[in-house]
């Protein structure tokens, strides 16, 4: 079995002194993260638990979340990282399908978990005490993090990202954009995304400084960059036009050179913008089963290549397939396919989406894209009608297997409209049984799934587009709609 040294304990036998971690009332030096993440080891080791276990965490990004991950790994377990945004329903199918033997839950959130095994962050710093026997070697095989994402089945599934999948990933995404001593990444992306967790890590692989920011706030993050040095910030689209809106006027410095675009579309309005500006955006293409970028528009293309994701990182290839399994000609539309020793081990306990989805080696991603002649990559459109709003993926079928759970309801289809501010929000298409109103509709969902999920709007119908076979067209239904 393949290993590398535990990360952190490296990093901060390397350059212990090093800044390693900022948030906007403390520091800590990696020496001070290793420390850290050492203490509440003890305590996870107190409660219990063991190599190979899962432990689930429920936090807002903080320093004390960034501690508790690493110290998950310490102790040879698999962090699952729960999304902050969902509901106690969403949560608890995440916990038990997981089989987490602890779950770290915020103060605020826990009112609304039974029957887990919670233990809070301030609970745990008083039974914090240095494990004496830290995992001193990470397997690159062994699943650091489990991050669930939905499908198009509607039952999210868990993403089995392996400690060598986090490594190649900050290695392949440092080798295109470079490092030097000045660097520091701001992280204003959520730690339980891959958006936000691949910065952590890349800060400790690298020796780099991360600043990390709890509720995205454009006047703290434009602050941040106009003043505090920052080099590097990742983003979405919604977060890149709020940044833009806010700093009007306010030339960046020459020091920012990155801002890291990615998790959906970007509108090519706000990609002149930016280029207009001088933001140097870098568009990037990836996902959380591909531990974060997987291809990256370089400088250099910025402009004469607006609107691409680039070409693959250099650990990876990038493929585009027609029907038949053939690899597409060049600018011919067909799925993506990626290779990598980033790309995730499989999906938790679902032997047959991980085969539908890894086949001969390669991630079916479900993205349509092309490339051209230059090899560059265009991704032109989602997935099974995925819905991204606000960098957050929305499943048509879960919204609409809850929908048609409601006795009134006797059919749903749901399909994206188009949204100024979030790129795209559900519309749910219903045909009702008994009288019932938008308002009803939209107080029921929200009882059940997370605020993103919940239709921005409703429209009742006689009757859906459905084919022959009775399959939703939900395409028809976008059609309706925009
Ligand atoms: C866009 C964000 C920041 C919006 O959150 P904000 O402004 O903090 O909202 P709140 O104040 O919390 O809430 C206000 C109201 O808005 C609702 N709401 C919040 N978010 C959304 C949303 N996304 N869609 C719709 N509504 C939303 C709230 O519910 C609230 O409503 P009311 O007031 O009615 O209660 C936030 O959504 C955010 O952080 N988004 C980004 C998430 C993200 O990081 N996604 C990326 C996931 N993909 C990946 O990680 C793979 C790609 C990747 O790795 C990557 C991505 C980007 C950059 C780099 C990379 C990389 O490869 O390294
Ligand atoms: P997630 O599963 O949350 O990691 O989201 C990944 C999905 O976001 C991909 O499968 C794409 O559908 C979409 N996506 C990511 N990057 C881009 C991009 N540059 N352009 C268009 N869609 C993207
Ligand atoms: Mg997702
Ligand atoms: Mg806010
Ligand atoms: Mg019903």
């Amino acid at each position: 079995n393949d290993t590398i040294p535990n990360w952190l304990m490296q990093r901060a036998a390397l350059t212990p002194d090093r800044t390693g971690l900022e948030t906007e009332h403390q520091s800590f030096t990696f020496r001070e993260l290793h420390s850290e993440a050492l203490k509440r080891a003890g305590a996870l080791r107190k409660l219990g638990i063991k190599k190979g276990d899962r432990i689930a965490i429920l936090l807002k990004n903080s320093a004390e979340m960034a501690h508790q991950i690493q110290a998950v790994f310490y102790c040879g377990a698999t962090a699952v990282l729960l999304n902050t945004r969902l509901t106690a329903e969403e949560w608890n199918y995440q916990l038990k399908d997981s089989k987490a033997a602890l779950f770290i839950c915020g103060e605020e959130f826990d009112k609304k978990i039974p029957d887990a095994n919670i233990v809070t962050p301030s609970q745990m710093r008083e039974m914090a005490a240095p494990l004496k026997d830290p995992v001193e070697e990470f397997v690159l095989s062994d699943t650091a993090v489990l991050m669930y994402t939905s499908g198009t089945t509607g039952k999210p599934k868990g993403v089995m990202q392996t400690f060598g999948n986090h490594y190649w990933s900050a290695v392949g995404s440092v080798l295109n954009l470079g490092l030097g001593p000045e660097d520091k990444w701001l992280a204003a992306v959520p730690l339980f995304h891959i958006s936000g967790l691949s910065i952590l890590i890349r800060g400790i692989i690298y020796g780099m400084p991360v600043q990390l920011h709890g509720p995205f706030n454009p006047e703290a993050v434009n602050h941040a960059i106009l003043h505090e040095k920052v080099t590097i910030v990742s983003v979405v689209s919604t977060m890149l036009a709020a940044l833009v809106e806010n700093g009007k006027g306010r030339p960046y410095p020459g020091s920012f050179r990155c801002m890291l675009l990615g998790g959906g579309p970007a509108p090519k309005a706000l990609l002149e913008q930016c280029r207009d500006q001088q933001i140097p955006v870098f568009q990037t293409y990836g996902m959380t089963e591909t531990s974060s970028q997987f291809a990256t528009l370089s400088p250099e293309y910025a402009i004469s290549k607006l609107g691409s994701a680039g070409k693959p990182l250099f650990p990876c290839r990038v493929r585009i397939m027609n029907e038949n399994g053939e690899e597409a000609p060049v600018q011919t539309p067909g799925e993506i396919a990626v290779k990598g020793p980033n790309v995730m081990k499989g999906y938790w306990n679902r032997e047959d989406a991980t085969a539908a989805a890894l086949r001969n080696g390669w991630l079916y991603t479900g993205d349509i894209g092309r490339v051209d002649e230059e090899g560059f990559l265009y991704v032109l459109d989602r997935r099974s009608d995925l819905i991204i709003s606000g960098g957050e993926n929305v499943y048509p079928a879960e919204i609409e297997a809850v929908l048609t759970a409601h006795p009134s309801i006797a059919d749903a289809g749901v399909a994206a409209k188009e949204d100024k501010k979030w790129g795209q929000v559900p519309h749910a298409f219903i045909v009702a049984s008994d009288p019932m109103t938008e308002s009803d509709v939209i107080r029921y969902c929200a009882e059940r799934l997370a605020k993103y999920k919940v239709p921005g709007k409703v429209t009742f119908m006689e009757k859906l587009p459905r084919n022959a076979s009775s399959k939703l067209q939900r395409n028809l239904l976008k059609e309706l709609d925009n």
